[in-house]
């Protein structure tokens, strides 16, 4: 069963006797994906064919050979398993607004499905191929539990505010996943794909190296998944602001490219760790804190730039723009880790041999960049480029509400005024210290 409210009707058309077609993106997984349930749905209802399709960019906001080559050979995975279910995947190249209404015609669609995204990049593709094409044209949110145009109709303030939304719309929503079923095979067939073919061609940074510490797709998601909830949920509420300790999930990458279901893993936790000390802590983050960033991104087009930030934060800001800067660092030298502070390098090392920097020093790396930066602007830009580049997880809204949140204090409130920060947060070395053994943390990273 799908609760029709994770889906909404972007444009009206008039069907063909082709395939319902779903344009796959964000949720790049064949297993718990409400949007390729959805088209099936259509499909079997309306004795239809069924096709996957996923577009190509030539660049997505800054990615390098790291992300694409994780997505990619998750995008694999997914041609495999899903030829297994007869759905034929159709890999298409260059900009969607050209591309996609080609492909829909070469295929003689008969519906187009989409996954929900807040990013605005992903809101312009569809705008875009709306205007070319004239079968009906859905979008389901298969990336969030409690659908994200649901749950909220405005920016919410803060954690506070969405907690209780949520919660009140957790049982409705945290429903179990029908299973993908198996279709008839048809006269839909892709033809093969050269994927070493296809990632040598992309043009994209190829000096920000894949990372081997974490191996892609959605069966390897699965794998990470069991082995953090039976070897460490238990100490994730005590350990999880210490970067020493290996005590996060390392899902973010996972959920980042949707080659795992949220849902599945909130649903994991209710069925089998629900009385773990740490579940609700997991959760919080895992539900509360995700959904939120959608919110943030959905509701205020400006989720990337100072004017995003809330009018406190803007005043208090700009009260202190002409404070004295004790130090102030290009984006080279912050991305070479040029600073005089041994941590904030050993963090930003951390992010470029890794594509991963841990949580809590994520706050610190990016709040650092305010104090050290000519403006908020500027400091806000250097981080967004930054963590785009070198982390997996990154260009994600939840990125985008990490930095707005470090820097101009998004869903966060007022602190004691101070230079540069005025009343945004502040952390520095000693709040790190206080939280684990920062010098263990520096020899690890700072060779
Ligand atoms: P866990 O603690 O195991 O959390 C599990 C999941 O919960 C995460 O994968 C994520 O989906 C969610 N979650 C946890 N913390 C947060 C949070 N603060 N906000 C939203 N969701 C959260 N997260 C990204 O996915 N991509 C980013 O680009 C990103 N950039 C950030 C930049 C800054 C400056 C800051 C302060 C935070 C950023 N975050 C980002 C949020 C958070 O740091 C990461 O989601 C988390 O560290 C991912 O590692 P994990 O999955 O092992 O975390
Ligand atoms: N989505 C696409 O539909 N096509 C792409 O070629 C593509 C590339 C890409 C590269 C790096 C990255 O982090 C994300 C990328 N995405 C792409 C988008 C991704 O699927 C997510 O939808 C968003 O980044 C998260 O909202």
């Amino acid at each position: 069963m799908i609760n029709e409210k994770r889906v909404r009707l972007l444009q009206k058309g008039n069907e063909t006797n082709g395939p319902v077609i779903y344009w796959m993106s964000r949720d790049q997984r064949v297993h718990d994906n409400w949007a390729l349930l959805y088209s099936q749905k259509l499909a079997l209802e309306k004795k239809k064919n069924l096709g996957v399709v996923f577009n190509l960019v030539p660049n997505f906001l800054g990615a390098t050979i790291r992300q694409y080559g994780f997505m990619l050979k998750g995008l694999q995975q997914v041609e495999s398993e899903l030829k297994k279910f007869n759905i034929p995947f159709f890999l298409t190249q260059g900009n969607p607004d050209f591309v996609i209404p080609r492909v829909l015609n070469d295929l003689n669609a008969s519906i187009l499905v989409s996954d929900f995204d807040p990013l605005k990049i992903k809101r312009i593709w569809k705008r875009d191929v709306a205007k070319k094409i004239n079968i009906p044209f859905f979008e389901v949110d298969a990336h969030n539990i409690v659908p994200c145009i649901f749950v909220s109709n405005k920016v919410e303030f803060g954690a506070y505010t969405i907690r209780p939304k949520i919660h009140k719309a957790l049982p409705e929503f945290l429903d179990e996943f029908p299973e993908l079923k198996k279709m008839k095979s048809s006269e839909l067939q892709s033809e093969k794909i050269n994927w070493t073919e296809i990632i040598n061609s992309l043009e994209v940074n190829k000096n920000v190296k894949e990372v081997d510490w974490i191996k892609p797709g959605e069966v390897n998601a699965q794998i990470s998944l069991k082995e953090f909830l039976d070897n460490k949920l238990d100490k994730y509420s005590e350990d999880r602001n210490d970067p020493n300790k290996n005590a996060l999930s390392n899902l973010s990458p996972y959920l980042h490219f949707g080659q795992i279901s949220a849902q599945r893993v909130a649903l994991t936790v209710e069925q089998f760790y629900k009385k773990n000390p740490s579940a609700e802590a997991f959760l919080e983050e895992l539900i509360v804190r995700r959904e939120l960033a959608d919110n943030f991104c959905y509701y205020n087009p400006k989720y990337d730039s100072f004017e995003g930030f809330p009018d406190w934060a803007k005043k208090t800001l700009n009260d202190h723009r002409k404070d004295k800067r004790e130090f102030t660092y290009t984006l080279e030298e912050f991305e070479q880790a040029k600073t005089h502070e041994e941590l904030w390098n050993a963090a930003q090392m951390e992010m470029v041999r890794t594509g991963k920097m841990h949580g809590y020093v994520r706050m610190y790396w990016a709040k650092k960049i305010l104090e050290w930066s000519k403006s908020p602007e500027e400091a806000l830009r250097i981080a967004i480029d930054l963590n785009d580049k070198y982390e997996l997880d990154g260009r994600d809204p939840n990125g985008y509400v990490g930095c707005a949140w470090s820097i101009g204090g998004v869903h966060d409130r007022a602190w004691t005024e101070r230079p540069v920060f005025g009343k945004v947060r502040y952390m520095n070395f000693n709040g790190a210290k206080r939280k684990f053994d920062v010098q263990s943390y520096i020899d690890k990273y700072i060779k």
